[in-house]
């Protein structure tokens, strides 16, 4: 376990662990964080964002989400990388001049946790149903729900739900994307694994409007990771370069919360099940992803 309060990028920590950092982070720098605290999950833990500015919150904003699957380890590491760079390195506090980050960095803590305690391949939230536990919040957004790649079956992993936004967790990120809409410019949802680069559309193999920018972007933010282990990503649109899914959480952000620029991040992971690296992976995986974080900021300051 980690102390108090501490981060480590050497063990997967659980989720109060994490929660603590992130309100240690906002009682030791108050002049630049900000806990936000986005909900209850299900079974009552808290879903924090930590939003990193200088106090304006009309700058363009970039949000980072990670958990949403709970055996996707590699994920919440990342997103806390992130968090760790710039509030704890100085040397980073340019890159909150001109734009806000808000990172939260396990948005399905009950299913987080599960893959902990009891079943370590778990990748749903923990509410019940019928016959089984648990609904992908990645098919349970509100839009174009269930039209492709989604299972109407309690028990599938990548069921949909009874109906777009059944899930509490799924709402609660729903509503921050939407209620923040007018300053979110970029979204990216981290998930593990595959090493792909994925941008709406997910629901259709139509193009998105922006396919340029989003596949231009894409591809600098993988030389940027490339450049340091020599890791290499897909970029595309899921049903050509992985597979069709409807109710995802980026089509939602571009579709229903016109947010432009929203990604989904397929990590590398490893180990023999592919979600379970070893906690030696964390180190070089968020140092290398941490690289390409800095090309979306340059991107969204440039704007
Ligand atoms: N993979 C993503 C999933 O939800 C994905 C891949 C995301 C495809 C978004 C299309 C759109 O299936 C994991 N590992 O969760
Ligand atoms: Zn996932």
């Amino acid at each position: 376990s980690v102390p108090h309060g501490q981060v480590s990028f050497d063990q997967f920590m659980r989720h109060e662990e994490i929660n603590n950092y992130i309100r240690s982070l906002a009682y030791r720098y108050p002049k630049i964080v900000k806990l936000e605290h986005l909900g209850k999950s299900y079974e009552g833990r808290d879903i924090l964002a930590i939003r990193i500015s200088t106090g304006n919150y009309k700058k363009p904003t970039i949000f980072i989400e990670a958990g949403m699957h709970g055996r996707e380890w590699i994920a919440p590491p990342v997103a806390l990388y992130v968090i760790y760079q710039l509030i704890e390195v100085p040397q980073n506090y340019v890159l909150f001049q001109h734009v806000n980050w808000v990172i939260a960095p396990i948005m399905n803590p009950d299913g987080y946790e599960y893959t902990h305690e009891k079943e370590r391949f778990w990748r749903k939230t923990r509410s019940r149903g019928n016959s089984c536990y648990g609904v992908d919040i990645n098919r349970n957004f509100g839009f174009h729900w269930m039209a492709t790649g989604a299972s109407h079956l309690e028990c599938s992993e990548i069921y949909g739900g009874p109906k777009a936004f059944s899930e509490v967790e799924t709402i609660i990120l729903g509503n921050y994307l939407w209620n923040n809409r007018n300053t979110i410019k970029l979204y990216v949802s981290l998930h593990g694994y595959g090493s792909y680069i994925l941008y709406p559309w997910a629901f259709t193999t139509a193009v998105a409007k922006n396919q340029n920018e989003l596949h231009t972007l894409g591809l600098e933010v993988n030389s940027a990771i490339s450049r340091v282990y020599g890791t290499r990503y897909q970029v595309g649109a899921p049903p050509r370069i992985l597979y069709a899914v409807a109710g995802g959480s980026a089509d939602y952000a571009k579709g229903v919360a016109g947010i432009d620029l929203a990604y989904t991040i397929e990590l590398p992971a490893g180990g023999p099940y592919n979600f379970d690296p070893p906690p030696s992976k964390i180190r070089p995986t968020v140092q290398e992803t941490w690289e390409g974080f800095k090309v979306f900021h340059r991107h969204i300051e440039r704007k």
